[in-house]
């Protein structure tokens, strides 16, 4: 019989990348969808054709273990959050709401549905469950680059919340024997990723340049560092760290570090374009505080994992920027997020 799988955060980026991977291994494929109208769950629809879809929402207890009766899964990917930094600022309560305490609730569902108690932990044919911890956590780091052992100083509302998390995680397969782990993911892009993030708000940027739609691109801080790595590697990790032996965390990143100075240029650089001329510094969009220093060592799950990296900073980049000049050149809407092709 396939392995089931049930992906939280399935319209979201590592969401499509995770369930395409999962249906190449034979997997029968759930991913949980919210709202009464969610305008993205037709092109989750279009796009992963293959996948089961399940109502469900992080705010709602209920729900999330209805969703697991439902499926009986193997496996579960808890990649639904609120992930975009500066929004965890603005609406911290919500932040904490889905994307610290979105972690109980389906470590919760799983736990009731499995008839895990403290005095008896779980049997064979648990259910496997995977974190989607991020380097965020680390924030103000004290050594570089990052490990597993790195201590956490949070620098936002996401941050924090995503600690919550982990350590949660990490209680859960302590107290009860879950099989649960987190993957501490370093930033990782693709041509669908969200066009609130610095990657994708630079290719579009750039592409808008090169065709005459756009003069220039305004930006926050350019000095901040991060390890950027392309989204289909990433996934892999995952589906790697629940098929492994025992339950462990790690760190996924490239070990490369880049300013996002640096990412401009090679962005602009790839469509022939002189940066300089285009990109306007606005200090509104500073945070109120930064994570100036990004960089991962996945030495461990290099070693017992085999997990490695395929795409580099410049291709990557080169890539995303090429997408989105064929997407508005062919008259695609970047908020419809036609580029999920
Ligand atoms: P996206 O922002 O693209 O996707 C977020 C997903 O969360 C969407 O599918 C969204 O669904 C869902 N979601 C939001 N609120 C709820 C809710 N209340 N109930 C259920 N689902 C909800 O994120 P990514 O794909 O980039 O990232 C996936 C996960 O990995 C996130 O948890 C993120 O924090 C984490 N992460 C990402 C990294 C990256 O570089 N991409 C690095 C490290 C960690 P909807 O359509 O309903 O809004
Ligand atoms: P990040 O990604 O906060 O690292 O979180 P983002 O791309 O938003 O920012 C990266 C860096 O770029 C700087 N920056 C800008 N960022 C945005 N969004 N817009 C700008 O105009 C801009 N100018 C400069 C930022 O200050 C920051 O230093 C991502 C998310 O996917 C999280 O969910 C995930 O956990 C982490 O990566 C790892």
């Amino acid at each position: 019989m396939a392995r089931r799988a049930l992906i939280t955060g399935i319209t979201g980026q590592d969401g499509s990348y995770l369930a395409e991977h999962l249906l190449s291994e034979g997997y029968e494929v759930w991913g949980l969808v919210r709202g009464q109208a969610n305008p993205r769950v037709p092109r989750v629809r279009r796009l992963l054709q293959d996948v089961r879809l399940v109502r469900g929402d992080l705010l709602d207890q209920g729900s999330l273990i209805s969703a697991v009766e439902k499926v009986q899964p193997d496996e579960v990917y808890n990649l639904g959050a609120i992930s975009f930094v500066p929004m965890s600022w603005e609406q911290a309560e919500l932040t904490a709401e889905v994307t610290g305490m979105g972690v109980l609730r389906v470590l919760e569902a799983i736990r009731v549905c499995s008839g895990i108690t403290a005095s008896r932990g779980s049997s064979a044919g648990q259910i496997r469950f995977y974190q989607a911890s991020s380097s965020e956590m680390f924030g103000q780091v004290r050594e570089t680059p990052q490990t597993e052992r790195t201590p956490f100083h949070p620098r936002s509302p996401y941050g924090v919340a995503k600690a919550y998390g982990h350590f949660l995680t990490q209680n859960y397969r302590e107290s009860y024997g879950m099989f649960a782990v987190s993957g501490i993911l370093f930033n990782h892009e693709s041509p669908r990723r969200g066009a609130e993030f610095v990657t994708r708000k630079v290719s579009l940027g750039v592409a808008r340049i090169k065709l005459g739609m756009a003069a220039e691109l305004r930006l926050g801080n350019l000095e901040a560092r991060r390890d950027w790595g392309y989204a289909g590697d990433f996934v892999r990790a995952m589906h790697m760290m629940l098929s492994a032996a025992d339950p462990e965390d790690y760190v996924i990143g490239t070990g490369r570090t880049h300013s996002v100075r640096e990412l401009v240029e090679a962005a602009f650089a790839a469509a022939d374009l002189d940066w300089e001329r285009h990109v306007v510094c606005d200090t509104s969009l500073h945070r109120p505080a930064e994570v100036d220093l990004l960089c991962a060592d996945p030495k461990k799950a290099r070693t017992q994992l085999g997990w490695e990296p395929t795409v580099s900073f410049e291709e990557l980049v080169a890539t995303m920027v090429e997408a989105d000049l064929r997407l508005l050149a062919d008259g695609g809407d970047p908020e419809q997020d036609s580029s999920w092709t």
